[in-house]
């Protein structure tokens, strides 16, 4: 897109964050922490025209919304009155924010921004973000990361596997592990396996529990389940001890949701640490981060699929040359007027202009954070 000749000439005007807390419909306990409610972060980014885009962003925690707020307050008074070309102001402003670093909540702020601008660029443009892009909109292959925590009652965590698949059609369900002991990691797999067959993909999540030996050991003990992967089994950053489990293990690993701009990415896959990635589209920088993300992926010939964001992500994995799956969360289905569609098991890619989210103003106004 050098010239971008096909880009509607847009200005930008003002950068708006609504803080929203939504209850989960399915607890999510991970390793690390059980979530019952996230906190998200609406951006809109509005123009000259009239034309708005939209964005959202997860927060992790209740204070990090306000903290990406005020960063996106310098964003607007950096852009305001700028053509709204997505490339050539994240370019700026990863330059404008070189000082303090283009990590964390900077860098989440920059995604917001980036992801609310393609969205104006498609609207105005009158086509999907995937068409903009040069994609053929096609269902996406999507898994059903929904609940599936690390739970003691194991026909209940079998029921939920089950329930999960109803939603949509789903074919491929992700359950969380860390239990305790490794026995308890297997019963866990065991028990959901039974319930829905081997024709079922069945990955598998520690979210960075484990040290290396201990991820050597239940990584080989789950070699023979019948897993799809074997995500961030250690520290996600220890590439080298990553590389190991990749080299030793018959499962694959899967990696990404912590790649920090596509650099990091490029790290992890020149040190073998990845059979799959998943890039984040709030860490791996936006669309345009996500763009060059997935152009290292296939020129290293390395399935690629999305963490979180499916709204946003279907249109981006539809522009992956290696598109693997989508992860499937409902979080914004409430915030929203059309939630993604997933028909047998694929993700619907909404042919309308832009990324398809449009907020739901009366969900928005009753989950706002105070
Ligand atoms: C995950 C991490 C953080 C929030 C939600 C879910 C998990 C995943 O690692 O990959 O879904
Ligand atoms: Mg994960």
């Amino acid at each position: 897109m050098a010239n971008r000749p096909e880009m509607p000439a847009l200005t930008v005007r003002a950068v708006k964050a609504t803080p929203v807390e939504v209850p989960l419909n399915f607890v999510l306990g991970t390793s690390q922490q059980a979530m019952r409610q996230v906190q998200l972060l609406l951006v809109d980014v509005e123009t000259e025209e009239g034309v708005t885009g939209r964005g959202y962003l997860f927060g992790y925690l209740r204070a990090v919304p306000p903290a990406i707020m005020s960063i996106l307050g310098e964003i607007e008074a950096l852009t305001k009155g700028e053509r709204a070309d997505p490339v050539a102001l994240f370019a700026r402003l990863n330059k404008r924010f070189t000082l303090i670093g283009v990590q964390g909540i900077v860098r989440m702020a920059i995604a917001g921004f980036d992801t609310a601008l393609w969205d104006a660029v498609a609207i105005a443009a009158g086509k999907p973000l995937a068409t903009l892009l040069g994609a053929k909109i096609e269902p996406i292959l999507a898994y059903n990361s929904c609940g599936l925590g690390i739970k003691d009652d194991l026909g209940e965590l079998a029921a939920e596997a089950e329930t999960l698949l109803a939603m949509g059609g789903f074919r491929a369900v992700k359950l969380r592990l860390g239990y305790p002991t490794l026995q308890g990691d297997v019963a866990a797999v065991r028990a959901v396996k039974k319930r829905i067959g081997d024709d079922v993909a069945l990955m598998v999540d520690y979210n960075q529990a484990l040290s290396l030996d201990e991820a050597l050991k239940r990584g080989r003990a789950l070699d023979d389940e019948g897993i799809a992967w074997l995500e961030e089994p250690i520290r996600h950053d220890d590439y080298a001890g990553e590389a190991q489990l990749a080299r030793e293990l018959k499962v694959p690993v899967q990696i990404g949701e912590n790649f920090s701009l596509p650099a990091n990415m490029k790290f992890a896959i020149d040190q073998g640490a990845a059979d799959y990635v998943m890039p984040d589209l709030e860490r791996i920088g936006g669309v345009t981060g996500w763009q060059r993300a997935a152009a290292l992926a296939a020129v290293n010939r390395i399935e690629m699929s999305s963490h979180l964001f499916p709204e946003v992500s279907a249109h981006l994995l539809a522009a992956t040359p290696t598109c693997h799956y989508l992860e499937y969360v409902d979080w914004a289905n409430v915030l929203v007027e059309e939630p993604l569609a997933i028909v047998d098991g694929h993700a619907v890619v909404p042919d309308r202009p832009g990324n398809g989210l449009v907020w739901n103003k009366d969900a928005v106004a009753r989950l706002r954070m105070s």
